[in-house]
């Protein structure tokens, strides 16, 4: 896809998180509309997946370890036709599939996540297994800054480097806040990009809303023998105003004046994304 249609698509997941959180009364409003642009990046640009054939040899391996971003997973996984669009209207009540966090009863999760530190680990023995077995998929894992004070963390980035593992890609959603403040008060981690070079990493800075610049980043190739790094610096909130950079929206619920106000905005920047600021 083009970069703008890519940009238009995110916008149009952005009101499908809202309204299904809307719709629930339930869901992390901020940390879905944070990642939302590296979700429409991966799954409509970069990752080999197909929905009609969701167990297909050889796809891509998405491991979302920000579990409770699930909202942002579901609209995009019900979008790409992996689940009824229908389905979405069952989010979070009893009975439904469409849990609070990812869960593989669902064609197109590779792993129930939602405990953080999980996900990386994981990613690692799948990339190493993908190695062993002589495979062509790449595997991506997607996981929160504030998720970096989990020490498996750090034990899945040592792993990495160890076996080599340049099939494997991880994306830390850097935007700065975690659920009861900013990251780097709850668990400093900078340097961040120094620490993930030292453990062997090949590090990449973009900007996490800039579309063009995460898919230059996903499309670089490895460097031989490295696992891939991406710091995606990112706003939580992204797309409604009201909600970017705060903690409190990092799971709250928008009220029915809060939606209008959120749909009415994001509305807008696709408004000028169509004919450009008038
Ligand atoms: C092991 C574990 N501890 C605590 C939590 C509760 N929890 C859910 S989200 C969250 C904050 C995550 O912040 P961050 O990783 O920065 O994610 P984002 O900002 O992208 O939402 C926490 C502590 C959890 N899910 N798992
Ligand atoms: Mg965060």
């Amino acid at each position: 896809m083009e970069i703008n249609e890519l940009e238009m698509k995110a916008l149009t997941i952005r009101k499908s998180v809202l309204e299904l959180i809307y719709q629930a009364k339930t869901g992390h409003t901020g940390s879905d509309l944070s990642c939302t642009d590296i979700l429409v990046a991966l799954y409509y640009q970069i990752m080999n997946v197909d929905a009609k054939d969701p167990q297909k040899h050889d796809r891509d391996q998405y491991i979302q370890s920000k579990g409770h971003a699930a909202e942002v997973l579901w609209a995009v996984l019900a979008d790409k036709g992996f689940l009824p669009k229908e389905e979405l209207a069952t989010f979070s009540q009893f009975g439904s599939r469409l849990i609070g966090h990812p869960n593989n009863k669902v064609a197109g999760v590779e792993m129930n996540t939602g405990s953080l530190g999980h996900g990386l680990p994981v990613a690692v023995g799948i990339a190493l297994a993908g190695k062993l077995d002589h495979r062509t998929y790449q595997t991506y894992t997607l996981l929160g800054d504030g998720e970096l004070a989990e020490g498996s963390v750090w034990e899945g980035a040592m792993a990495a480097a160890n076996y080599q593992l340049d099939n494997l890609t991880a994306i830390i959603d850097r935007n700065g806040l975690q659920i009861t403040g900013a990251s780097e008060d709850v668990m400093a981690v900078e340097p961040l990009d120094e620490k993930w070079r030292a453990f062997g990493w090949d590090v990449h800075i973009v900007d996490g809303n800039d579309m063009a610049a995460l898919v230059a980043a996903l499309e670089k190739p490895h460097q031989p023998n490295q696992p891939k790094l991406i710091i995606a610096k990112t706003i939580k909130g992204k797309g409604y105003s009201a909600a970017e950079n705060q903690a409190q929206w990092h799971h709250k619920v928008p009220t029915a004046e809060e939606l209008a106000q959120a749909i009415a905005e994001l509305d807008q920047q696709m408004e000028v994304l169509t004919h450009g600021k008038k």
